[in-house]
């Protein structure tokens, strides 16, 4: 396959060193000038376990519209999610009618942006489990397996099973399923309940899940979001069995710090607005209170005051 990945951040950098081993063809879209650079020069390095695996690699910041008779059959967006706008702007111009745009990124509204730009047709939306730590340019340390699962943004489509098989061939397990909302909400769950407060309490995931205060307040906010997804159509079952389920998420990824607490450490501007900051407004909107989740967007907000975006 021809894939462009929109993103070469922890997730970008994984998924396109596996698909590179695989043997596709890659290009990485960044678009900062002077880490596509430095990815062009060093490639991309997947650590895992001990072992370094490099892997040369394509990267610009200016993707040119590709060639008639090798158009790109697929564009992974992977860039936080409040650049999804931008990433749109620049799928638009390398996609063809026959490329598929995937994004597996955190949080609600990504795949509606896309559609807005790109036609809902050939929009895909999924969540990935895998666990990755970007440690440099290119550079990132697979942290543990996890599945992906994809499905159309829109009606019914075989891609989302064509490309679930794709990635599994490369090493990423994944698999397809039409009613992709429900995992959608299951993720954004995790987020709410983990995010925000390893961001603001400084610590590793598995703080949320061995220290009962920390698990307090994460239960609270998953609680929140299991109500607010309810109200908006998407029924999660048992609300103390998604707690279970994220505080289980934070365990099984104890050593690593969350991608909102890796945003806070760089100090850039975090996905919050996507993830507590989407489920207060949604629970705005269905008349469901959302206290917790407000908090906790609230103070992200107050500490973004000083980062760049
Ligand atoms: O998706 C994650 C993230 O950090 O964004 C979790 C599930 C919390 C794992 O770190």
């Amino acid at each position: 396959m021809r894939i462009a990945i929109i993103g070469p951040g922890a997730m970008g950098s994984l998924f396109g060193a596996y698909l590179l081993r695989a043997g596709h063809e890659l290009l990485l879209i960044d678009h900062n000038n002077t880490r596509a650079r430095t990815i062009g020069q060093e490639g991309l390095r997947l650590h895992k376990g001990d072992t370094l695996h490099r892997f040369t690699v394509d990267a610009t910041a200016n993707p040119l519209p590709p060639s008639p008779d090798s158009p790109y059959d697929l564009i992974l967006v992977m860039v936080k999610a409040q650049q999804t706008a931008k990433a749109a702007e620049t799928a638009a111009k390398i996609a063809t009618d026959e490329t598929l745009i995937l994004t597996l990124q955190n949080g609600l509204g990504g795949a509606e942006i896309l559609c807005k730009v790109l036609g809902e047709e050939r929009v895909l939306v999924g969540v990935t489990s895998q666990g990755a730590t970007l440690l440099g340019h290119g550079e990132v340390r697979h942290g543990g397996n996890g599945e992906t699962i994809i499905g159309p943004a829109a009606p019914a489509s075989k891609h989302a099973a064509e490309l679930a098989r794709i990635f599994t061939e490369a090493g990423l397990e994944a698999r397809w399923e039409e009613g992709i909302s429900l995992h959608l909400w299951k993720k954004l769950c995790a987020n709410c309940g983990i995010n925000a407060i390893t961001a603001l309490a400084n610590i590793k995931n598995g703080k949320i899940y061995s220290h009962p205060e920390a698990a307090a307040v994460c239960a609270d906010a998953v609680r929140e979001t299991v109500r607010v997804a309810t109200a908006s159509g998407t029924r999660l079952g048992d609300e103390e069995e998604i707690v279970s389920w994220v505080l289980s998420v934070a365990k099984a990824t104890s050593a690593n710090r969350s991608s909102m607490g890796q945003d806070v450490d760089r100090r850039r501007v975090t996905e919050v607005d996507f993830i507590n900051g989407a489920v207060m407004r949604e629970g705005a909107l269905h008349g469901v209170p959302t206290p917790v989740n407000a908090t906790l967007f609230r103070l992200i907000k107050t500490l973004e005051t000083n980062f760049k975006s």
